[in-house]
């Protein structure tokens, strides 16, 4: 990756001076469009996940005299070139890049775009816009991009003025990875694509009321905070994606290290703290282990640290860790008391509070030991498990499995929606940040397969392996081709239950198992309305092995447990892009289960 570019490649002079960032150009007039895309390469932009059009053009073709310097990788969807800049971003904490052209083009990224707003995750959405003349009249493909993401934006921007360009790029790139990252919509008409300018790269921000400065805890912050460690007789850590927003994750283990406490982690935060260590507690929440929910309920002191009380993780919030004082570590002032009130609050980076923190704490006064070993008999009591004596391949056997062939070597999981992304959070124990990428608080199928694109292509050496469902892997899968035609090998584990398992479950809980439209084979077959004797593999449908094989990847179905680790190995071992269709039972249940809004006394164990 390069700051400094010695321009574009082109056979004949090239008329441009082009800078880094701080450096002035030369007085040669470009278009609007190269102006865009040498900011790109002056903010280090190395892939561009685009998918072109009439209003996007003039960028596609400025693109084109960046080669070598920006990889334009061509998605099969929008949404897929969303979630694929998101998994490269989610996968190394830089910004990743997505464009589309207006229209159907443009409005094909808001879902990805208001996934990164919920996840906090640093993404440019770039956007071709009609001509300003015609802008309001209704015009072909025009959608008025920004009103439709405003609320789903950190920031959006519709440059109307071509000596703009250089000055919003580096804005939006500021505004997406500084504070608490988000994601930034540019909406560029085609008239200022194509204008003439003579850029000036060096151009200073404009941004009143932003400083993009980390809020820093102060002295007393970080002193009340010690004291109420020192304290504590059972002390939690609730450690969320914040912690790995902030690349704290080493400050959090030094803090554990020093004090004994134990951590439990959100969705977000899973491979914030290693999940083998013998002071992790799992995930919390509505699919949480037992005994984290019960760490929380009985602790008398949380330490929330980058984390927002989603609703999943506190249940009804008035019960949740009411035991206990609570500190709330947060950079997003607006996040503070915004759920949970909150005894201590401090708005800060959590990776200087707790380096801070680190400083000065000392082990809680009274012994740990006795409160350590309650937890322990919670997890020896109430360990998330399944029937490993089942003839069936239980979704979470092949994702223990998967884990255990896959733990002694860096990877990259990605998820879908659905009970297999849950029992991945439960089964796959994430040692480092930024290796399990899921879409936790839009919670959006579809998000696996574009995902695993986007990391894989960021880290091209390691292992990356999508854990989908068959519903989720559907909303996406034309990226199959992308991964086939950009060469992409990633890998696909399917725990194909043939049904949306998540709301199966929730039929089964909460509608006496009545199905209403959670079959994912033909409607005529007596499974469509529950009444099915069993899914052989004549009946199985779509048949992704010869899905897979349409678009020139590799693939294997099983069915037999005695043939999952092997064909586990074959798809490791593939050099290209693989889809193992795992059959699997449709009336396994994700649990424990916490449901909507009840507490841990309403936890159900089976
Ligand atoms: C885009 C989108 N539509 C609908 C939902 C609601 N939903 C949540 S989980 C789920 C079922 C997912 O099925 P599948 O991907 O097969 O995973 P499984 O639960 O079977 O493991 C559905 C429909 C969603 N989360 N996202
Ligand atoms: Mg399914």
């Amino acid at each position: 990756m390069t700051t400094a570019s010695p321009g574009p490649r082109s056979s004949t002079p090239d008329p441009r001076s082009p800078a880094g960032p701080g450096k002035a150009s030369g007085l040669q007039a470009v278009s609007g469009a190269d102006v865009v895309v040498q900011s790109l390469v002056n903010h280090g932009v190395d892939t561009i996940f685009a998918y072109p059009g009439g209003t996007s053009m003039p960028l596609h073709q400025a693109l084109t005299r960046f080669r070598g310097k920006v990889r334009v990788v061509l998605p099969r969807h929008e949404q897929g070139g969303g979630f694929a800049a998101q998994g490269y971003a989610r996968s190394t904490g830089r910004v990743g890049v997505c464009m589309a052209t207006s229209g159907p083009g443009a409005t094909n990224l808001v879902t990805a775009i208001a996934d990164a707003k919920l996840d906090s995750i640093p993404l440019l959405a770039i956007t071709g816009q009609v001509g300003t003349p015609v802008i309001g009249t209704d015009a072909f493909q025009e959608t008025p991009i920004v009103e439709v993401c405003r609320s789903v934006t950190k920031h959006h921007y519709l440059v109307t003025d071509p000596a703009d360009l250089a000055r919003v790029v580096r804005e939006a790139f500021f505004i997406a990875s500084t504070g608490r990252p988000g994601p930034v919509l540019i909406d560029l008409p085609k008239n200022v694509q194509l204008a003439q300018i003579v850029p000036d790269y060096d151009v200073p921000m404009n941004l009143p009321g932003y400083s993009g400065l980390s809020p820093r805890a102060s002295e007393a912050e970080i002193r009340t905070i010690a004291e109420a460690i020192r304290q504590s007789k059972r002390p939690v850590i609730y450690a969320g994606g914040g912690v790995i927003a902030a690349g704290a994750a080493e400050e959090l283990g030094e803090l554990v290290r020093k004090t004994g406490i134990p951590v439990t982690m959100t969705l977000m935060g899973l491979g914030g703290f290693p999940g083998e260590d013998p002071l992790c507690m799992d995930m919390l929440g509505m699919h949480g282990s037992v005994y984290a929910n019960r760490a929380v309920d009985e602790a008398d002191l949380l330490l929330a640290l980058g984390v927002r009380f989603d609703d999943r993780v506190t249940g009804k919030v008035s019960e949740f860790a009411k035991h206990g004082r609570i500190v709330h570590v947060e950079i997003d002032p607006s996040e503070i008391n915004k759920i949970k009130q909150v005894e201590i609050p401090v708005v800060s980076d959590v990776k200087y509070a707790l380096a801070e923190l680190n400083e000065i704490v000392q082990p809680p006064q009274a012994s740990l030991t006795e409160w350590t070993r309650r937890i322990e008999g919670w997890k020896k009591s109430d360990p998330f498990q399944y029937n490993e004596d089942s003839s069936d391949i239980l979704p979470q056997h092949a994702i223990r499995t998967l884990w255990r062939l896959t733990q002694d070597r860096p990877a990259i999981v990605s998820v879908g929606v659905g009970q297999h992304q849950m029992w991945t959070a439960q089964f796959y124990k994430f040692r480092r940040p930024r290796t399990f990428l899921c879409s936790s608080g839009l919670g959006t199928m579809g998000f696996g397969l574009p995902a695993a694109i986007g990391a894989k292509i960021a880290h091209p050496d390691t292992l990356v392996v999508d854990i989908d469902g068959d519903g989720s892997l559907l909303m996406n899968v034309q990226e199959m081709a992308t991964c086939f035609c950009e060469k992409v090998p990633v890998k696909v584990m399917l725990l194909n239950n043939q049904h949306l398992g998540m709301v199966v479950q929730w039929e089964d809980r909460f509608h006496a198992s009545n199905r209403a439209h959670t079959y994912l084979g033909p409607i005529d077959d007596p499974e469509a309305v529950g009444r099915g004797t069993g899914i052989g593999p004549e009946q199985r449908y779509p048949d992704f092995v010869a899905v897979a094989a349409g678009f020139g990847w590799q693939g294997r179905f099983v069915r037999q447990k005695s043939e999952l680790e092997d064909a586990l190995r074959e798809m490791i071992d593939s050099p290209g892009p693989y889809l193992l269709d795992v059959a699997v039972p449709y009336q396994e249940h994700v649990l424990p289960m916490i449901p909507s809004g009840m507490t841990v006394r309403e936890l159900i164990k089976r």
